[in-house]
């Protein structure tokens, strides 16, 4: 993302962020020693989440960025953002050839500013096509799907984490078939043409097949997506990662073997992201049990969840989300927040063991606070810094990064970036006084962040 948020190129970021280690040990080498419920646990759900080398997304609708109480819930707790509805194909392309990207352009702008990740969902889809679409067949709405793709991940290149390219595209029940649709009834190969021109188009993102009831390990359509997965692992179609959308509503529960899902299909070689959860009624257990099995597969990236307040929710009257329609936090908000602090990350993975050299330094005295570092997690490729500001309750601190290392991720503030990309301005953003961000090591292990400054106001 931005100029700044992002490690250039695909694999290091995604195969790293995987890369897992035993988290008390790995900060008890790094110098803080975060132990679960000390005082020093993170207290907003992105924040926490990164400690565990994970983000905690939510879907947004653009139109609420207008309303405070939203947004200020938004940059405060979460560090990945999906757009609900700004880019689906109806969206993006109303009338054929004619894009229309304000909507989506502008979340894009907000994630960047928050230091967020974006989640594209989603560009071949048999529901939400504008009308030209859904009239078309054959090998006209193939080639119409192939250059909406093309022109889509084109224009967004280089600010989308990860591609929803394919949704929903399994019939539910018993019968493990394809879904019928009209890109269906193009040929059976559409999802793998629609993948290869995603990557042609944007050969940075991940590329993921997203899809609800593929939670429950039984299911027909969960072993019918995982035979897609594994068919094309096997011939070299470019697949990077499967979206378990977990619409735990309108009657469908979590399933006791939803951990053995994602294990499954992480061990085909792909990451697994868990992109709309909803609980009916937000139950605790349920909401931790989710977040603890995320945290047991190295492979599992991050969840979203599809909406802030219960207000805001496609399914408003189950109340399934962590707010309530007055933002205030809901028990399950504290169960998820509270799994992710006591969360060690997964058995697996390759992390360095060598405390990190070159001790982050605090900055000169003078600019009206002080910026204390804290050294975070270490990976084999990336480490987390948090920084806690005292002194004002408003603030911009300058951060150095050695090149080539980049920061990937940020929390708990609004970064800016100079032309180079390696120093960040990060301003308060009322998420309190500690934020943080993650560094891909990107070759040099031993370089530390460096503190240039700390202002008041
Ligand atoms: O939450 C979305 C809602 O506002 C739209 O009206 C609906 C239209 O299809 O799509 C909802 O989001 C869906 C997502 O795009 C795909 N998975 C299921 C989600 C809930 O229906």
């Amino acid at each position: 993302m931005a100029n700044s948020s992002r490690a250039p190129g695909r694999s290091r970021r995604l195969r790293a962020a995987l890369v897992v280690s035993a988290a008390v040990g790995l900060l008890a080498t790094a110098g803080a020693v975060v132990l679960p419920g000390s005082a020093s646990a993170a207290s907003t759900l992105g924040a926490s989440a990164a400690e565990r080398g994970r983000y905690f997304g939510t879907a947004v609708a653009v139109s609420r960025l207008n309303d405070s109480a939203y947004t200020t819930i938004l940059n405060r707790e979460f560090n990945q953002v999906t757009a609900e509805n700004e880019m689906k194909i109806d969206a993006l392309q109303p009338n054929q050839g004619q894009f229309n990207y304000g909507n989506a352009d502008r979340l894009v702008q907000h994630a960047r500013s928050q230091g967020m990740l974006v989640r594209g969902h989603t560009l071949a889809w048999h529901s939400q096509q504008p009308g030209w679409m859904q009239n078309m067949s054959g090998t006209t709405l193939r080639n119409a799907m192939l250059n909406h793709v093309t022109q889509v991940a084109t224009h967004f290149r280089g600010q989308i984490e990860w591609w929803d390219v394919v949704n929903e595209a399994f019939a539910d029940g018993s019968s493990g078939a394809r879904r019928d649709s009209n890109l269906q009834r193009t040929g059976n190969d559409w999802i793998e043409a629609a993948f290869r021109a995603a990557r042609q188009a944007d050969p940075n993102a991940d590329l993921c097949y997203n899809d609800y009831n593929i939670d429950n390990w039984n299911d027909a359509k969960t072993q019918a997506v995982y035979r897609m997965v594994q068919d094309f692992k096997s011939r070299g179609v470019p697949i990077d990662c499967v979206g378990l959308q977990s619409h735990f509503t309108g009657g469908s529960n979590y399933p006791s073997n939803y951990r053995t899902t994602l294990s499954s299909f992480a061990a085909l070689g792909v990451d697994v992201h868990i992109t709309e959860l909803d609980i009916r009624n937000a139950p605790t257990d349920a909401y931790r049990n989710v977040v603890n099995d995320c945290l047991a597969v190295a492979r599992c990236k991050g969840i979203t969840v599809w909406g802030i307040r219960d207000s805001d929710s496609w399914r408003s009257s189950e109340n399934p989300l962590l707010f309530n329609g007055s933002g205030q936090k809901k028990p399950a908000y504290d169960a998820v927040l509270a799994a992710l602090n006591n969360g060690t990350t997964p058995p697996t993975g390759n992390p360095t063991t060598t405390p990190p050299t070159g001790n982050p330094t605090t900055p000169p005295p003078g600019g009206g606070c002080t910026a204390t570092v804290t050294p975070g997690q270490v990976w084999g490729d990336r480490y987390n810094t948090s920084v806690t500001v005292s002194g004002a309750s408003t603030w911009s601190v300058v951060v150095a990064i050695t090149a080539p290392q980049k920061i990937s991720a940020t929390w708990s503030g609004s970064p800016t970036w100079d032309s180079s990309g390696n120093v960040m301005t990060m301003r308060s953003n009322g998420s309190g006084n500690t934020f943080g961000f993650t560094t891909m090591m990107n070759g040099n292990s031993s370089a530390r962040p460096q503190i240039r400054s700390c202002t008041a106001g």
